[in-house]
């Protein structure tokens, strides 16, 4: 091995974005982080995650937080390494298909406020939804020379995600200009060798760099990292030992022992990484205290392997039940969860598309009749409104649930009107910074209440606090 060429493989730290939003609900407040950013900042990671649809809802509805804040916050902290978000194609951090100069807007603001790589991802892997992010980052980048767009792939199984499928995917991202590719397992579900022969496959049709992300829900996380590496694949997502395994990453500090003396050696100083993992890990004992940190998320859930759902999803899922009494149909709706995939044209399951998917086999068991009654969601899905699927969607459910109706085969924004100046004059009163139309734009009801939680901070008025209902966010 030592006479092989040097190719020291790249970590993202998840710590401040995945590994809080897998394991304790998203809640790490901004001033937990802050101080450990100047030793992260020494580590030499490829990059730091720390943005995301969940990190920013979080922050505003439970944490009574400016998200931008934070980031410009953590952009002054983080002099040398790059910042990563996570980003939702044309649904950005929300849940519903935005028009283009939202796109456009909240790609400019995120970069401007301190964002270096974007990983623009969609639910459907319908590449079409990803084309105005990626188009936008690179209008920053050539003007700036700052901003990466990296498009993810969401990982799944089915008969229709072949090699052929992924490969294909791959030639055709570097065609649509972005910098780098991820492969996205929202669940757990690729195994060591499958990984090997998929990172072999992508790296034989496209320069671009590889970077694949992973949880540790299914158990067999750092052994598809380990054969990753070896076929090639250019950067692992991992999170500090005290916030990973479980439904998070593998552990940072693992990798970098495992690659140590290889032509994979990071180069990263042991020291160092056990001085920030020192840090997290009073915060994550105060976590478990609490109950924030639940210790069955700690453990291997092999049903995620067998049923191939998000184990997030899972959780949503017995809590909908758990609502209707109906605790005895969790089974039921496991079976019935992979056929309403099938008629839905066999998307991935990640948000959107696992709660769409989730909420309707709930329904489709619980009312003892399928699709008596479907969900605006699954109606919206069903038109086209989120994009084309890789497979076909079932006529005979096409013409139960939207008999007659109108679907749609463009490009789903390209029927969306501009919406930026509606949406600011809907909350001029409230905003202080442009980035304010943004928050309101992908949170109304959540970021209204926000700012007016703000404007009586600042007039100091004292307002209930932060509503602290839990919520889950699939990942
Ligand atoms: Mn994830």
């Amino acid at each position: 091995m030592a006479e092989q060429v040097k190719k020291p493989v790249g970590i993202m730290e998840t710590v401040l974005r995945d590994a809080h939003q897998s394991l304790i609900a998203t809640r790490m407040p901004t001033d937990m982080m802050l101080p450990i950013v100047e030793k992260m900042d020494k580590v030499g990671y490829h990059a730091v995650e720390c943005w995301g649809g969940a990190t920013f809802d979080a922050s505003l509805r439970f944490l009574k937080e400016d998200p931008w804040d934070r980031l410009r916050k953590l952009r002054d902290g983080f002099k040398n390494t790059k910042l990563q978000m996570l980003f939702r194609g044309q649904n950005i951090l929300g849940y519903r298909p935005y028009a283009d100069d939202v796109v456009d807007n909240f790609v400019e603001k995120s970069i401007a406020n301190g964002i270096d790589i974007i990983r623009i991802f969609d639910c459907l892997n319908d590449l079409r939804n990803l084309q105005a992010a990626v188009n936008a980052t690179n209008k920053v980048k050539a003007r700036e020379g700052r901003g990466h767009a990296q498009v993810a792939l969401s990982y799944t199984l089915g008969d229709a995600y072949t090699m052929e499928y992924w490969t294909d995917m791959a030639r055709k991202i570097e065609e649509m200009g972005a910098d780098s590719i991820c492969i996205k397992d929202m669940a757990g579900l690729l195994v060591p060798y499958k990984a090997s022969e998929m990172i072999a496959a992508m790296k034989s049709v496209t320069k671009l760099p590889i970077q694949l992300h992973t949880h540790y829900t299914s158990g067999v996380a750092s052994m598809t990292y380990m054969k990753a590496v070896e076929a090639g694949v250019d950067v692992i997502d991992c999170a500090i030992s005290p916030f990973a395994m479980g439904t998070s990453q593998p552990a940072t500090e693992v990798m970098v022992e495992t690659f140590k003396g290889t032509p994979y050696d990071t180069g990263y100083d042991q020291n160092t990484l056990s001085e920030i993992a020192d840090y997290f890990r009073p915060y994550r004992d105060e976590c478990l205290a609490s109950g924030l940190l639940n210790p069955k998320v700690m453990g291997v859930d092999i049903k995620t392997l067998l049923y191939q759902v998000p184990g997030g999803m899972l959780s949503n899922m017995v809590s909908q039940l758990k609502e209707q009494n109906a605790e005895d149909k969790y089974y039921d709706v496991l079976r019935e969860i992979p056929a309403v995939r099938k008629d839905l044209g066999e998307p991935p399951l990640v948000t959107p598309s696992s709660q769409i998917v989730g909420t309707q086999a709930v329904f489709n068991v619980l009312m003892g009749e399928r699709y008596k009654m479907a969900t605006k969601e699954t109606k919206a899905v069903l038109r086209g409104e989120y994009g084309q699927t890789v497979k076909p969607m079932n006529q005979e459910i096409i013409d139960k649930v939207i008999p007659g109706e109108k679907r749609i085969t463009c490009r789903p924004a390209d029927l969306i009107e501009n919406e930026m100046d509606k949406l600011e004059a809907e909350m001029k009163e409230w905003k202080q910074q442009d980035e304010d139309v943004l928050s309101y734009a992908l949170f109304p009801q959540v970021a209204t209440d926000f700012f007016k939680y703000r404007q009586a901070q600042q007039e100091k008025v004292d307002m209930t606090q932060a509503d602290t209902r839990n919520a889950a966010y699939p990942v």
